[in-house]
């Protein structure tokens, strides 16, 4: 056995989830309609999540993933069991804005949503696990995008910082690690799905992103404020979907596309982290004559109440080239980018790239400074039981295994500060990006199939007994 360096005292091993993506349960207990769970399984569900087709009610002919998922809503007490089996130190998980605001604009909240989420805090105390919670992962109630157009709307910033103050004071003692927003970049790659955006014909839909990533970039300095102002022991952290960009060639022309690349996402981290608008955002916006509305409040509280830490999802790096005839793209992946001829793909064609998370670690600890926390990454594979249900996916441990090899250099050879690591889908759940459950990623089975048929009864996989181990053993056993 080859044993590795342990990584620091208290690291935050364990798992994510959304809401949206496992709970189902979507009209129980007074939970309102999300931009969530109007999206589809099938072919429009692209255009949908991206703001180009309009669907904001469920519709005949389509399959909805969201509305059952797997049930986590009524199984959460034998799933938080299972990731205890595994040692979970921590379990990161969303928030249905709509259990606790069914309409998002309401004086008062929802007592039954509350008390599912105080449910769920406590059973995770239980063990032992700290909730890490997304207040927002992708959804927006669907209310909020009918009568004020979603994030483009400023009123959203009130609306948001109601939900965050029901939050804070409800499970305070309970939860100290909150993300303000899911992937807060996602918004200009998919801004329906990311912050409710529907584009209307001659749109000037740049504008609409911009103002819209504003508001939400206010409503998370705001939800920093409250939330240490409620107790000081809260931590808040942002949520970026990374990876880094790499020149296509060591032509000059290449490596300053893949830098306006890399900025167009760090963006969001920047006036998170640093608490102002960069230089090269204010002279992008003047180029492209955007008129963006923004308060010299807003600036002040940007300024003031920058996070605590930096999170973020790593699935892949990406290429950039400036040469804009290259058309091989990496398929099934909303960061469509140019193929890296040196990875391998997974079965969608996301490229495996485990130096890369080093890389990227690298990056965001010399842009930024703060603490970081991996809260996505692993392999979305197609599982296949044998006759006992049981799956033996070698393939997602060694997809891990390499994953967290870099991750440790980075702790341990170059210094980085990494407080934790959650990977993606511990319990096999919806993709976000394709609607299927056959994309899994984790270690516990669910019996449900891409049509919603399926007992939904959990099993372990091969892969549940090696994370357990490599949590017993703080990283240093990996095999
Ligand atoms: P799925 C694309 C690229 C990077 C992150 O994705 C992404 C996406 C969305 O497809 O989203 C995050 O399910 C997101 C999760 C999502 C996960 O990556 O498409 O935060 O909600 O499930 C994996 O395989």
């Amino acid at each position: 056995m080859m044993t590795y360096q342990a990584f620091p005292e208290g690291f935050l091993w364990g798992g994510a989830t959304a809401a949206n993506q496992c709970e189902g349960a979507y009209d129980a207990d007074g939970r309102g309609l999300a931009n969530v769970d109007v999206v589809p399984i099938g072919k429009d569900r692209f255009p949908i999540i991206t703001g180009q087709k309009k669907m904001f009610d469920f519709e005949e002919g389509y399959f909805y993933p969201a509305k059952e998922s797997i049930d986590f809503y009524g199984h959460y007490k034998e799933d938080i069991a299972l990731f205890a089996e595994m040692g979970f130190k921590t379990y990161r998980m969303s928030i249905a804005w709509t259990r606790i605001f069914p309409k998002g604009d309401e004086a008062e909240p929802n007592e039954a949503g509350l008390q599912f989420y105080e449910n769920v805090f406590k059973e995770c105390r239980k063990y032992g696990i700290e909730p890490l919670v997304t207040i927002t992962h992708f959804d927006c109630p669907m209310y909020l995008i009918e009568h004020y157009g979603g994030w483009r709307n400023r009123k959203l910033i009130d609306f948001y910082e109601h939900l965050c103050r029901a939050l804070f004071t409800r499970f305070k003692g309970l939860v100290h690690y909150w993300l303000t927003f899911n992937e807060i970049n996602m918004i200009l790659h998919a801004p329906f799905m990311g912050a409710g955006l529907y584009f209307e014909e001659g749109e000037n839909a740049e504008e609409v992103k911009y103002q819209a990533a504003h508001h939400e970039l206010v409503a998370s300095a705001l939800a920093t404020k409250i939330a240490h102002e409620v107790d000081p022991d809260n931590k808040v952290g942002c949520m970026l979907a990374a990876g880094q960009y790499y020149p296509n060639t060591c032509n000059p022309d290449d490596y300053w596309e893949a830098l306006q690349e890399d900025r167009e996402n760090y963006f969001f981290i920047d006036v998170q982290a640093r608490g102002e608008y960069p230089n090269y955002a204010k002279k992008k916006f003047a180029k492209l004559g955007l008129q963006l509305e923004m308060t010299a409040e807003d600036l002040v509280l940007l300024k003031e109440h920058t996070v605590d830490f930096i999170s973020f999802s790593y699935y892949s790096s990406r290429v950039a080239s400036a040469d804009s005839s290259l058309k091989e793209t990496t398929a099934g992946n909303i960061f469509a980018s140019l193929k890296n001829p040196y990875l391998k793909s997974s079965e969608w064609g996301w490229q495996i790239d485990p130096l890369g998370l080093r890389i990227t670690l690298n990056t965001l600890w010399d842009r930024y400074q703060k603490p970081l926390f991996i809260v996505e990454n692993g392999l979305g594979a197609v599982d296949t039981p044998d006759e006992n249900g049981y799956v033996a996916d070698d393939y997602r441990i060694d997809y891990l295994r390499e994953h967290i090899k870099t991750m440790n250099q980075a702790i341990n050879e170059d210094g980085v500060e990494l407080w934790g690591y959650t990977t993606w889908g511990c319990i096999d759940l919806v993709s976000a990006g394709t609607g299927e459950m056959k994309k899994r990623y984790g270690f516990i089975y669910v019996d449900r199939d891409n049509e919603g048929n399926g007992s939904l009864k959990r099993s372990k996989k091969k892969s549940f007994a090696w994370y357990k181990k490599v949590i017993a053993s703080n990283g240093t056993d990996l095999d």
